[in-house]
């Protein structure tokens, strides 16, 4: 397949870069963290969406190579400096089922001098539901380098009460389709439920997809902890982000 040859060769042609969207806290108004995004190139320039090339990653294993320079790249570009604390990574059930993962990170971090408690991996609640007793250790084993772990998308699969019921996340971000639903009553009285059922559990919360001064404004009435979306940034280069930093200081 043309999609699984091309993430075979991405690394070595440069076809692979990072952007990083700014999470915001409510409250105090600052940067708390970016999170990485990655973007893919065709050898023609045109980009590939990741919900088209993360799946076939997953499936070929391309991915477990591609989230290791996805975690040193966020450690040299980004975190080398000091100007960003915290930066939070994607991270695919298929890497944390891999034997090693922990340790694979321990030496990216070791060999960069970053200390784990500058990165959060989120976890995609997803398809991937059996809780795996590798995933868990897996977990605990990422934890204890300092690493946070965040639950993303909550509210889309089928497995977030589960993960939520088995690990303990520093945040849990909650998708933005609940966000944008909450233009009606019913909508936004189910948003209500799921910041109280994730609050109650003792999770920080990031609501994603604040794009409006009024949602951002219900963001402040429900005590969200953190947001992330257009009205606060969008997803830029590296170098691009201290600028865009100081736009929104
Ligand atoms: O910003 P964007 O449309 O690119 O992100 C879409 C989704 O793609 C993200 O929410 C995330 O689930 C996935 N994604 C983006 N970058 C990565 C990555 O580095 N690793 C993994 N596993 N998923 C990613
Ligand atoms: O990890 P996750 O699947 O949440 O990745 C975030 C995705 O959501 C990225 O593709 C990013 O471009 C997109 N995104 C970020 N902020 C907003 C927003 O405010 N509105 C919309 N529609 N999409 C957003
Ligand atoms: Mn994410
Ligand atoms: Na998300």
């Amino acid at each position: 397949e043309n999609l699984a040859a091309l993430l075979k060769i991405a690394i070595g042609q440069d076809l692979v870069s990072l952007v990083y969207q700014p999470i915001q806290n409510v409250a105090s108004g600052r940067f708390e963290a970016v999170e990485a995004l990655m973007r893919l190139k065709m050898l023609d320039g045109t980009l590939v969406p990741p919900s088209l090339f993360i799946p076939v990653a997953e499936r070929t294993g391309a991915i477990l190579e591609l989230g290791r320079w996805a975690i040193r790249t966020v450690c040299t570009e980004l975190l080398a400096g000091d100007h960003v604390r915290l930066v939070s990574v994607n991270v695919s059930p298929i890497q944390l089922k891999t034997p090693g993962f922990a340790a694979s990170v321990a030496t990216i971090l070791g060999e960069t001098g970053v200390t784990g408690n500058r990165l959060a991996f989120e976890i995609t609640e997803g398809l991937e539901m059996e809780m795996h007793s590798d995933i868990l250790r897996c977990i605990s084993d990422l934890k204890l380098l300092g690493i946070k772990i965040w639950l993303d998308d909550f509210g889309t699969g089928f497995a977030g009460l589960s993960w939520l019921r088995l690990i303990d996340f520093d945040t849990v971000k909650i998708d933005r389709s609940f966000l944008h639903d909450c233009a009606t009553p019913n909508g936004k009285a189910m948003l209500q439920d799921i910041i109280a059922l994730v609050r109650n559990r003792g999770h920080k919360i990031l609501v994603e997809g604040v794009e409006t001064d009024e949602q951002m404004a219900l963001m402040r009435e429900f005590g969200i902890d953190n947001v992330q979306g257009f009205r606060v940034g969008r997803p830029a280069p590296a170098e691009s982000f201290q600028a865009h930093r100081a736009i929104h200081k």
